[in-house]
């Protein structure tokens, strides 16, 4: 397989509601969809990057500059025995791991596509027919407006529920939370809000019997992490700070977390996703996928990913109506009454991109060659 042109397409999609974490508000979405051209077919990925360098280093821009100077140039027109051989050809590029991991989960959309199978089958997955999910609801301007909105995920059907937290809507918030519905499955996520001197207010959490808390500490921290956890009931889950198959292994060295959210972009791609999901599976900690406000093509990518046998916990991939009121892609994702995601057997991502709909959003293009 080689890559004869990689196409780059920034495109801009208003959320049909806000989303707030610990360090931003998002109001509309910048995304660089990435077309992988070679052997007459085509296959699609999508950078997770934030519009801002707050979630970590990267943003749309720099993953723009990143894919086209530095990513494209070292894969294009090379002979690929799989997609496998795409991370390590971009490995030398240090950080940058989603603008790195666009191009790569295109190549395995591509590579699917030549072989005629669907993603999930293409990367090992098919443990499930249907991925359990739950929602990720951002800080709210009121507790009201937030036990609405989670009233309104349980009646869609969603398994469980994460609340963001941060320094003044942490302890009481979820606390009213737990009081409305005190049987829910429910989780906080911080994004790197806290440092070890909270750990008094973090333990507090423990009486909320959540079943984990997202990243409390630095984005770049697993010691601190480790300390904090030996130190609270409530499992905690690394998001942020797993960058690595080497740092699941730290994680599990030092006893840091209980559970881990993969996220495709954050470890570059499915290579490195599969390594980290192989370690967590034989440490016994159990993974889910996480989400970044992704449009059709990286959710359908998110969907094979989760199909992997140690994605036992619901994810963060929901349906495309609570992001978008299109998506680019055809049909939309849904979920069924039972709060899944059924995976779809056409080759690829399993998704029909809707190309007139991309064209009418497409802020910046360009083909490299
Ligand atoms: O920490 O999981 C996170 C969104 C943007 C950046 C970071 C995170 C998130 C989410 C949203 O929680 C998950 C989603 O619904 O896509
Ligand atoms: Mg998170």
């Amino acid at each position: 397989m080689k890559l004869e042109r990689i196409t780059l397409r920034q495109i801009r999609m208003p959320l049909v509601h806000f989303f707030e974490t610990s360090f931003s508000r998002t109001y509309k979405r910048d995304i660089i969809l990435v077309e992988a051209q070679g052997e007459g077919s085509s296959g699609w990925g999508e950078v997770t990057a934030g519009e801002n360098p707050f979630y970590n280093e990267e943003w749309t821009d720099s993953a723009w500059m990143i894919l086209r100077d530095y990513v494209a140039p070292r894969v294009m027109g090379r002979d690929l025995e799989s997609a496998e051989d795409v991370s390590p050809l971009t490995a030398h590029i240090r950080g940058h791991k989603m603008a790195r991991g666009g191009l790569e989960t295109a190549v395995w959309d591509l590579a699917a596509r030549l072989d005629g199978m669907p993603l999930w089958k293409k990367i090992g997955g098919g443990a499930r027919r249907e991925i359990p999910c739950g929602v990720s609801i951002g800080i709210q301007d009121s507790v009201e407006q937030l036990l609405e909105k989670i009233e309104g995920e349980l009646a869609s059907g969603y398994q469980r529920i994460k609340m963001k937290i941060k320094p003044g809507w942490d302890v009481d918030v979820v606390r009213r939370v737990r009081e409305r519905f005190p049987t829910i499955k429910l989780m906080a996520d911080a994004n790197s809000a806290y440092t070890l001197a909270d750990v008094d207010r973090l333990r507090q959490l423990d009486d909320f019997y959540l079943m984990m808390i997202e990243q409390p500490l630095s984005h770049d921290d697993i010691i601190d992490h480790a300390e904090l956890q030996s130190r609270l009931q409530t499992p905690i889950c690394l998001d942020e700070c797993i960058r690595t198959a080497h740092h699941a292994e730290q994680a599990v060295k030092l006893h840091a977390c209980g559970i881990i959210n993969i996220k495709l972009g954050r470890v570059a791609g499915f290579r490195e996703a599969k390594r980290v999901h192989d370690i967590a599976q034989a440490a016994g900690i159990p993974v889910w996928c996480g989400g970044m406000l992704e449009a059709g093509v990286g959710r359908a990518h998110n969907i094979a990913l989760a199909t992997l046998p140690n994605f036992v916990l619901p994810g963060d991939v929901s349906a495309s109506k609570r992001y978008w009121k299109q998506d680019i892609i055809q049909p939309a994702v849904e979920t069924t009454a039972r709060g899944t995601i059924e995976i779809r057997d056409e080759p690829g991502f399993g998704y029909a991109l809707d190309h007139d709909y991309i064209r009418s959003i497409t802020v910046r293009e360009e083909s490299l060659g």
